[in-house]
């Protein structure tokens, strides 16, 4: 049939119609039929549409006729139609979206509508606004949906098919859930889940690559934080790594993206399930790193952390949840206040009204740098007992992220010793980089992450000394690809990341609907043969954000029905867990140690007291209290106590205290901040 045809104003009777004239061996039920007025000038859909990203009709007033493909309108403030009568050119799409907010329309999917409006081109979609007339020509069968197959052929392929009825091929996986409680949506990829590039999972992946293999499958809803947030299964999850078949839609472009408008129900499958705690890693002995979501004990006006004693009490039942799942003997923390000791001993203290007994203890360490987050290090005294005290890398290089903190540890029943490192690099984010950490593919910062990481090897060698056995642990911000990682690798250190972890078990954290592994371990060249096995446990990159601790942009329900103290979305990120069987070791070098704490403001001329902590036996112990005096000798010598100060005028000091022993060849410093008013 012609377009002349239709212009000619003939009337015009449904294909179906015309073929249900045939003799068929069967009887089948009537086939519907349309007609629509006569007269009116006819612009087809793919006219409208046109073969570009934009519409070459924009502002025109038109007459279109079309058939209902999904009426959206409580959810869209639209329709679907799509041409009864489409060109021969797959370019042009023969579907349009009909804006009607302000005027709703009472459709039925299937009836063949002429409807006459202004074409518009609203933030990238095209669409028929200002609907003057719409007019029912009775019904059709619907257009055979047009199959797509991933991954596309080019980023615009979606263009042709924009407004029309679609049906993907593909079994899809999910790969983003962050805006799933948010709008209803959920990012999927074909051929398995999406990788960051630089994760080591493919030789040649890239984000355009990614993008190709990418579809958002909405709700039919552009409403934010809906009460009902769809997909989810008898969990109340929707679990990355999940897989979902049968997709059939309207593909919409609205809000910047492409956009499945299911006119079916998407068939979802659990092929990625929950696991009830971490794989078995082997061992005599378990340590893990853990992200413990900004545990802050000051609420609220902190920035970050839980807003309410509401949401810190579910905050710290996921993370006490989490930690006695991992059943570890050593736990590396990041992201806990740098609060002297309160976050931390707040933390340690839950965990041990859980196990009904005291189960766990802390390094103490004080405040550690001037991050607002820190690291920390807890153990089960039953299980290792600490060799000196904790060692903070003082390197400059880690003033602008979170100081590494190292404890030796000595197994109890075994009497292997081992020195575990907690690390928590610069993050990928921009902020005030310049220069080479400008972003050049493995984020902003990478400079100064290679920094770090050269930093830390410097900070190892000084801990081979009492043992060569040392395990990094923590998030590095970097993907195993990355330069960062590498320095470690030159340096000596195995990846045991990827030493035991099949590439597509290899991520600890979701970004823009690609994973990767920020968070790892690795073993210095000693220690290397006594791992038995490492496990990165999903519990949480795997999870819809909507089922943390938060309680904002959720409905009273959603509040109560989507949480559950469980380790299931405790944290961003995935802990990891690794298996050590150590040999044994007979008497060893105790590690020299200082450490200072005090209050952070001095009133002058009153004494100002600071504690010291050392280990390792010091035979020397001074302090500058950096109000120009110089240094000055310490006495006693004591492994812990006071030391007092009287400052003579206000002003901010730092106070750097130096223990050394062997003639002073060995030496180890530690500073505080103060302000004396
Ligand atoms: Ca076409
Ligand atoms: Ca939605
Ligand atoms: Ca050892
Ligand atoms: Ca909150």
């Amino acid at each position: 049939m012609t377009m002349k045809f239709l212009q000619g104003g003939a009337l015009l009777l449904g294909l179906t119609a015309l073929l249900a004239g045939c003799n068929t061996p069967n009887p089948t039920p009537p086939s519907p039929t349309y007609e629509c007025p006569v007269g009116a000038e006819i612009t087809p859909i793919s006219s409208i549409q046109g073969n570009g990203a934009a519409s070459p009709l924009v502002n025109k007033v038109v007459t279109l006729r079309g058939v209902v493909t999904q009426d959206a309108q409580a959810g869209l403030s639209g329709f679907f139609v799509q041409d009864v009568t489409p060109d021969s050119d797959p370019q042009t799409s023969e579907g349009l979206f009909v804006y009607t907010a302000t005027k709703p329309e009472t459709v039925t999917v299937g009836q063949v509508l002429e409807i006459s409006g202004t074409v518009k081109e609203f933030s990238g979609g095209t669409q028929l606004d200002t609907v003057t007339t719409v007019t029912s020509c009775g019904e059709t069968t619907l257009p055979t949906p047009t199959k797509l197959t991933y991954p596309l052929d080019a980023p615009d392929a979606l263009e042709r098919v924009e407004g029309m009825l679609v049906t993907v091929t593909n079994t899809m996986t999910v790969t983003n859930t962050f805006t799933l409680g948010r709008y209803g949506e959920l990012g999927l990829s074909s051929n398995g889940r999406l990788f960051n590039p630089t994760n080591g999972n493919e030789e040649s992946g890239s984000v355009a690559k990614n993008a190709l293999r990418t579809l958002v499958l909405d709700d039919g809803s552009s409403k934010q934080n809906p009460a009902t947030i769809p997909y989810l299964n008898a969990e109340k999850t929707r679990r990355a790594g999940d897989t979902v078949s049968g997709l059939e839609g309207v593909m919409h472009f609205a809000n910047g993206n492409y956009k499945l408008e299911p006119t079916k129900a998407p068939v979802f499958a659990n092929t990625n399930p929950r696991t009830a705690a971490p794989k078995p890693v082997g061992g005599t002995l378990k340590v893990a790193g853990a992200n413990v979501l900004n545990y802050f004990t000051t609420l609220g006006d902190a920035g970050r952390g839980a807003d309410s004693q509401i949401e810190f009490d579910r905050q710290k039942a996921k993370i006490v949840a989490e930690l006695r799942a991992l059943d570890a003997d050593v736990i590396t923390l990041m992201e806990i206040e740098n609060n002297d000791e309160t976050a931390l001993d707040d933390l340690v203290a839950a965990l041990n009204s859980a196990a009904g007994k005291i189960e766990y203890a802390s390094v103490k360490t004080g405040k550690v740098g001037t991050d607002a987050i820190r690291v920390a290090i807890i153990y089960r005294p039953g299980k290792v007992e600490p060799v000196g005290n904790a060692r903070i890398d003082t390197n400059p290089v880690f003033d602008m992220a979170r100081r590494p903190v190292a404890q030796t540890f000595r197994d109890i029943a075994g009497r292997g010793v081992f020195t575990v490192v907690a690390n928590h690099f610069k993050s990928k984010g921009c902020g005030d980089a310049t220069g080479t950490n400008l972003d050049t593919g493995q984020g902003c910062w990478n400079a100064l992450r290679v920094d770090q990481a050269k930093a830390v090897l410097a900070f190892a060698d000084k801990l081979k000394v009492t043992d060569p056995d040392v395990l990094l642990m923590g998030d590095l911000n970097s993907y195993g690809e990355e330069d960062p990682i590498k320095a470690l690798e030159t340096g000596g250190f195995v990846s045991l990341n990827k030493a035991f972890i099949p590439k597509e078990d290899r991520y600890s954290y979701q970004f823009d609907g690609q994973f990767g592994y920020l968070d790892h371990a690795l073993a210095s060249a000693a220690l290397k043969g006594q791992v038995t096995g490492i496990t990165e446990w999903h519990i949480n990159a795997d999870e819809p954000i909507f089922l943390d601790y938060n309680v904002e942009f959720k409905t009273p329900a959603q509040i109560t029905d989507l949480y559950a103290p469980t380790p299931y979305r405790s944290s961003d990120h995935d802990p990891v867990v690794v298996g050590l069987n150590l040999n044994p070791d007979g008497a060893v070098t105790i590690p020299l140690t200082v450490g200072v704490t005090g209050p952070a403001t001095a009133t002058v001329n009153q004494t100002y007291t600071i504690n010291v902590t050392t280990s390792g036996s010091p035979t020397t112990l001074v302090a500058d209290w950096g109000d120009g005096g110089g240094f000055e000798r310490l006495i006693p010598i004591a492994p812990s106590g006071p030391h007092i100060h009287t400052y003579k005028r206000a002003g901010s000091f730092v106070i750097t205290v130096k223990a050394g022993r062997n003639g002073d060849q060995e030496v180890e410093t530690a500073t505080l901040a103060i302000t004396a008013k």
